[in-house]
């Protein structure tokens, strides 16, 4: 049985979660113990090494990083394939899926920070609320224009474009930034959640109760690191959140990825 590691909030797991369900690949779900506490161990940390969801184990192979996992499933379970089936519409997918995870994603991670863990406040809170709303508007329009005339982000049927799209566009519209209503990304997404992959996989991250974890309070007294790297961190600061990764720093409550070997 495969056993991937995850946590049903996070975009990158909600992607392989798609894909799986989609190839219909039976598989256990399990999220590592005390994730975002920094101290990942075990099976998990032996599979991901820097402590990140989602892993994929499959007997003896252990891979980490969504896309690369996407990439195993395809070539493992290569019917029905995900990609489509040119180059050229196989390399545009692929930079759908890059945007989605380097750029988009950071943004509903960043509001996560404010809202969830509660790591500014005032008007530092105000004002990266209002570069991640409109952040938020500028990737709605640039998806308009990336679906165009297709009826799926993949082409003519579901795919890796779309598996790519759903997580980012599924938290704007948790976190109260909703496509605007017969615009293409909205009846798209509609779509898209009549897909029973894509159905259970939102459904699993709308059941999860951030409030219920009691993660400012985690993080106030030290005890929940998350993990600032790469985009995060640029996303942080570059929509005026210094301050919140120096503070971070100080109080020792982020982390960026363990050292190698
Ligand atoms: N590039 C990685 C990113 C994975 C990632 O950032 N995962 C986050 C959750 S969404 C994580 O596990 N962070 C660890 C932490 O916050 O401690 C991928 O595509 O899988």
């Amino acid at each position: 049985m495969v056993t991937l590691y995850e946590h049903p909030l996070s975009p990158y797991a909600q992607k392989i979660k798609i894909a799986l369900r989609e190839k219909g690949v039976a598989f256990e779900l399990k999220t590592p113990d005390a994730f975002g506490a920094g101290g990942a161990a075990g099976d998990f940390l032996a599979a991901s090494p820097r402590g990140e969801v989602p892993a994929l184990i499959d007997g003896e192979i252990g891979v980490f990083d969504s896309t690369i996992i996407l990439e195993y499933i395809e070539d493992r379970w290569p019917v029905p394939p995900l990609l489509p089936a040119s180059p050229a519409e196989r390399a545009r997918v692929r930079m759908l899926e890059e945007v989605m995870d380097t750029h988009y994603e950071a943004i509903n991670w960043g509001l996560g920070e404010v809202g969830w863990f509660k790591r500014a406040d005032g008007d530092l809170a105000a004002t990266l609320t209002a570069n991640a709303k409109r952040q938020t508007e500028g990737f709605f329009r640039w998806l308009e224009g990336q679906i165009g005339d297709r009826s799926w982000f993949n082409g003519e049927s579901f795919g890796w474009g779309d598996l790519s799209v759903v997580p980012c566009v599924g938290s704007s519209i948790a976190m109260g930034f909703t496509p605007a209503p017969d615009s293409k990304l909205h009846n798209w997404f509609e779509r898209a959640m009549q897909r029973s992959a894509v159905l259970q996989t939102i459904a699993e991250s709308r059941a999860f109760n951030i409030g219920d974890s009691n993660a400012a309070e985690l993080v106030a007294k030290g005890l929940f690191k998350r993990e600032y790297r790469d985009h995060r961190l640029e996303w942080m600061i570059k929509s005026g959140g210094l301050e919140v990764v120096l503070q971070g720093l100080e109080a020792d409550n982020i982390r960026f990825a363990p050292d190698f070997g």
